[in-house]
């Protein structure tokens, strides 16, 4: 099974597919953990993208596509993987394209989650209560919802356009959400 998820900050992304890639015994592989790591152990690569991160910004292109590279690469993705918050721009589309095709592989569903922006906004609010993280605040916040529209959201139209998404309503609590996301991919034949 190999998956993306898809949808703006505060969706559900990371939550979900924490726990799907649990359920299907396939790699969890969050670009945005993976940059948080790294700034945490102060990395070359996290040096690199932390002003991005605090900014709300995307971490350039170049940065991001070699790590996802590098980590497709490792042996535990054979069997399948699910991407969490990559890719986000056009040149990250291209360039999944390009890796998977070197891989011989291909994606079988885009998992998106719809959330309407106030409620992503006042989840991102109650993490930043514990999270610690320096762009879980309200400015930073509503910035990330700006990046998303502009660069990100664009791009479902070309997984649609490929027949791959699988649209669920990412409302209501977190077991509900994960049910939904099961239930679509099950009717779309995609488990
Ligand atoms: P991410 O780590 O991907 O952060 P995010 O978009 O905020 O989503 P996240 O997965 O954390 O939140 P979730 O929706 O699960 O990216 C952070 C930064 O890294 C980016 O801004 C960028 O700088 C950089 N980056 C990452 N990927 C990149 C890429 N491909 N290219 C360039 N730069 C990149 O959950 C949010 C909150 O909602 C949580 O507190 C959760 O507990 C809560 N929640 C989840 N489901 C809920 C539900 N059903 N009900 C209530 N609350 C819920």
């Amino acid at each position: 099974m190999r998956l993306l998820f898809m949808g703006p900050p505060g969706a559900g992304k990371g939550t979900q597919a924490m726990r799907l890639s649990a359920e299907l015994g396939v790699p969890q592989i969050s670009t945005g953990d993976i940059f948080r790591h790294n700034v945490a152990e102060q990395t070359e690569l996290g040096q690199a993208a932390q002003r991005f991160m605090d900014a709300g910004e995307y971490v350039p292109d170049e940065v991001t596509n070699e790590m996802v590279r590098a980590r497709l690469a490792e042996e535990d993705t054979r069997q399948g993987f699910l991407l969490d918050g990559y890719p986000r721009t056009v040149d990250q589309v291209q360039t999944l394209d390009e890796i998977l095709a070197e891989l011989d592989q291909e994606l079988d569903a885009v998992v998106v989650l719809s959330v309407d922006s106030e409620e992503l906004i006042a989840r991102l609010l109650k993490r930043a209560e514990t999270s610690g993280r320096n762009d879980d605040n309200e400015d930073v916040i509503r910035h990330r919802q700006e990046v998303f529209k502009a660069q990100t959201a664009p791009l479902l139209q070309t997984y649609e356009q490929r027949g791959i998404v699988v649209e669920v309503d990412g409302l209501g609590d977190v077991d509900e959400v994960a049910e939904r996301i099961v239930g679509a991919l099950a009717a779309a034949d995609k488990s």
